[in-house]
């Protein structure tokens, strides 16, 4: 990975998938306000190759996805961002700054969208599904019931988003919870760090499975969610906060 990779998903993220891979230190990425440093968004490439996450979600879909809606994304964030303030503050802090403020939406929405979409790809995986191990396990269970509870709640949010939007796993304090938000909606501007998402725009899946996305959601849940990606992000924000997680 490189210091582009960490401005396109932001930088716990990016220690933690460094973490997850066991790469060795973490790109330091151009600080918020740091003179002559300009925060240009780029677009990370696939975490796997397109064909990877075949049958449940096609080629075709996936670099639509990709290739014209989040690279949209990051072409208007920039536009976006050209000759203001934010184009030296990170995505993390322009979503902080710009979620809610009157005048601000196209900033928010786009910058949003582009870490978000950054988010969700390195939340699927080729073969993933399964369960989730150690300390997520055990915060799934202590705050959940069970990891089928979990799952039928996230299913029932995600189902339920109305319009277009996001599911989420977050940390709340090192609390476990499902949180929806809407079109670009991000939970860093409510205080929660995400732990893995679930894009459910009709973009996301009408290609592949038209109106029904019961089905779409289910296919991320069994087949493609990344356990490994949530429970690093999960253990970077256990050692920030150093909450007993778990
Ligand atoms: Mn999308």
């Amino acid at each position: 990975m490189n210091t582009k990779t960490e401005l396109n998903m932001g930088r716990r993220a990016f220690c933690a998938a460094v973490a997850a891979t066991g790469l060795a230190g973490c790109v330091t990425a151009s600080k918020p306000g740091a003179a002559g440093a300009l925060n240009e968004i780029k677009q990370a490439p696939l975490p796997y190759d397109p064909s990877s996450l075949a049958p449940h979600i096609s080629v075709h879909a996936l670099e639509l996805h990709y290739g014209k809606h989040h690279a949209g994304y990051v072409r208007k964030a920039n536009a976006e961002l050209l000759g203001t303030p934010y184009i030296r503050m990170t995505p993390e802090e322009i979503i902080r700054r710009t979620a809610g403020k009157p005048g601000l939406e196209p900033v928010f929405n786009n910058v949003a969208q582009c870490w978000n979409h950054a988010f969700f790809w390195k939340s699927m995986r080729p073969a993933g599904g399964g369960q989730p191990s150690g300390v997520l396990m055990r915060g799934i269970q202590r705050d959940f019931g069970s990891f089928d509870a979990l799952k039928l709640v996230f299913r029932q949010r995600a189902v339920s988003v109305f319009g277009s939007g996001w599911t989420w796993l977050v940390s709340d304090g090192g609390y476990l919870k499902v949180v929806n938000t809407s079109n670009a909606g991000n939970p860093l501007a409510g205080g929660l760090v995400p732990l893995l998402c679930l894009d459910v725009w009709e973009h996301a899946y009408y290609p592949d499975y038209e109106n029904r996305r019961a089905e779409y959601v289910g296919a991320f849940l069994d087949y493609l969610v990344n356990w490994d990606f949530a429970r690093a992000n999960y253990l970077s924000e256990a050692d920030a906060a150093e909450f007993p997680a778990g």
